[in-house]
């Protein structure tokens, strides 16, 4: 049961600041960091209640803003298999971050314990972690005396990558069961994941080393981690490692300034070399871009739609090889920010699907595949083998020492890869795997297909909420006679396509485009976003 004196008394302490309202949107609650301290609080009572109706199973809580600049934070919950929150307490979730007083928070809750149907005398079990950023350590205060107001046991996993956390949460809930997902610990989290590359890479001659850009946040000590387990099965350089720095995070570093301003990070402009292969990770570590310079020394960027190519054609390749073929299939879920040449490269290959941008909706669509890759071009992704597979693959006898080999390469593929949420260091270790078996530099790697120019801008409108979109978000149903207009220009651009949607994240509407040429890419983004405006 609740005890509504301690509740209220905590709540006090944690008001919510007038005229502030806040959404739970598809990277949970994001803003200022310093205008977090109420949110945090309900996040802790909502975690609780959570689990609650999970009878007593753990949830996470992340405490991140992710690529944002450091003044942001933002939290997000994490359901018991590790996914994102189940939609329908979104709802719940901004509802109780709304409410402006103490009673009104308090009918809230108990309006979401009528709705959900949550039975209170259940146990409630959270385990929470954040990033490196200077506001997280008070927010997490907040955090606790939420869960400390509906008597949740509390579990601190420190500071810590977001896939880190979404591991922990579903190693707790699987612990000493059939489907156990590995220890409940970082090592064990590192071992399982360490342990599986080395034997992806047994036998394989060492490649040249990999320079690591870890954006200077979290990813930093987790880069580190590997690389002391791995040694010189795979040299790692790190870069961008100042954690204590403030301003640094994601500042001029990290996937999301790569990916955004499709150039090197000034930090490695003088010491990376032709055909040298690195990559940067955001500042929570579930994003990963590669990149290299050609030998002209112009940069080339290896985004989420080539490592989902690259990653896919590998796993398709041994599903072959294992004999599979007639029982396992491949499935490849992209966004409408799929670079157009990487749908034509995946789709002449595997059945391909389009859905709306977030996680969530990746993920679920690639749960119906058999083997479901998934990439937003942005770098998040992951591979998402079905429980019949795993079964599959599991019981399956080989009748040649080739298919053996390649049953096992499958096997050790579903222990190298986290399954329950995009991970840099595991898509790091997964590409490097896989660049090892076909003996790939990063040249032939950016070789299975040639990337169409494109361009993303921001617009900032009076009201986003105006935009609305069907087919994926690749078509505008509001305002009327916009999509027209849009069509009309991308008819007079050579492989041209464009898109326009509000963000999930930002108070900004996106637009997106392609064209053969990059000035061209450029000028239609840009025109489109004059209709927008
Ligand atoms: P929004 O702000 O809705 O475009 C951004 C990314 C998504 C996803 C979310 C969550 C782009 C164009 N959009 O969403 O892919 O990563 O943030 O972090 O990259
Ligand atoms: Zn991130």
């Amino acid at each position: 049961t609740l005890e509504l004196n301690l509740l209220s008394n905590l709540a006090n302490k944690h008001s919510k600041p007038p005229y502030l309202r806040f959404q739970y949107g598809t990277a949970g609650f994001r803003t200022l960091g310093a205008n977090l301290d109420s949110v945090l609080f309900r996040v802790g009572v909502l975690a609780g209640l959570r689990s609650k109706k999970q009878d007593g199973k753990t949830i996470g809580v992340m405490v991140t803003a992710s690529h944002n600049p450091e003044p942001d934070n933002g939290v997000k919950l994490v359901d018991p298999r590790g996914e994102m929150l189940e939609a329908a307490w979104e709802a719940h979730a901004t509802t109780l971050s709304n409410a402006d007083t103490t009673e009104e928070l308090l009918e809230v809750i108990a309006n979401i314990i009528q709705v959900a149907k949550i039975d209170i005398s259940k146990p409630a079990r959270v385990v929470y972690a954040r990033d490196t950023r200077p506001s997280g350590e008070a927010l997490v205060a907040s955090l606790e005396d939420g869960l400390r107001a509906v008597g949740a046991e509390a579990r601190n996993a420190g500071v810590t990558t977001t896939p880190v956390l979404h591991y922990l949460v579903r190693a707790i809930n699987t612990k000493s069961t059939t489907e156990s997902y590995g220890e409940d610990s970082e090592d064990g989290y590192y071992e399982k994941m360490c342990g599986a590359y080395k034997k992806l890479v047994a036998n394989r001659p060492l490649p040249p080393p990999l320079i690591v850009d870890c954006a200077n946040g979290v990813g930093t000590f987790a880069a580190d981690r590997v690389k002391d387990i791995l040694g010189s099965t795979l040299p790692i350089t790190l870069v961008n490692t100042a954690t204590t720095t403030v301003g640094a995070l994601n500042n001029a570093s990290g996937a999301d300034f790569v990916k955004t301003s499709q150039r090197l990070p000034p930090s490695l402009s003088d010491t990376l070399k032709p055909g040298e292969r690195a990559c940067s990770l955001d500042g929570d570590a579930d994003r990963l871009i590669y990149f290299y310079l050609d030998e002209s020394g112009t940069f080339k960027m290896l985004d989420g739609d080539k490592i989902a190519a690259l990653v896919a054609s590998f796993i398709v390749e041994q599903v072959k090889l294992a004999g599979l073929e007639n029982k396992v299939r491949v499935g490849i879920v992209q966004t409408a920010y799929a670079n157009g040449a990487s749908t034509k490269y995946l789709s002449s290959r595997l059945p391909v699907k389009c859905v709306a941008t977030g996680v969530k909706h990746l993920h679920h669509a690639a749960e119906h595949y058999p083997i479901g890759v998934y990439f937003e071009a942005n770098g998040h992704g992951t591979v998402l083998f079905s429980p019949e597979t795993v079964r599959t693959l599991e019981t399956h006898q080989p009748s040649t020492p080739a298919q053996s080999t390649a049953l096992n390469y499958l096997i050790n593929l579903t222990q190298l890869i986290n399954q329950t949420v995009g991970d840099a260091l595991s898509d790091m270790l997964l590409v490097e795997a896989v660049l090892a078996h076909k003996s790939y530099s990063a040249v032939e790697w950016d070789g299975l297909y040639s990337d169409l120019p494109n361009r993303l801008v921001k617009v900032v409108v009076a009201d986003r909420n105006i935009f609305q979109t069907q087919d994926a978000e690749r078509r505008l149903v509001s305002p009327p006679g916009l999509q027209a207009k849009i069509d009309e220009l991308v008819r007079r651009y050579d492989a041209g396509r464009s898109f326009v949607r509000p963000s999930g994240t930002e108070d900004v509407v996106r637009v997106y485009a392609e064209a053969m040429l990059k000035p061209l890419a450029d000028e239609l983004a840009f025109r489109v976003a004059g209709l927008v405006y």
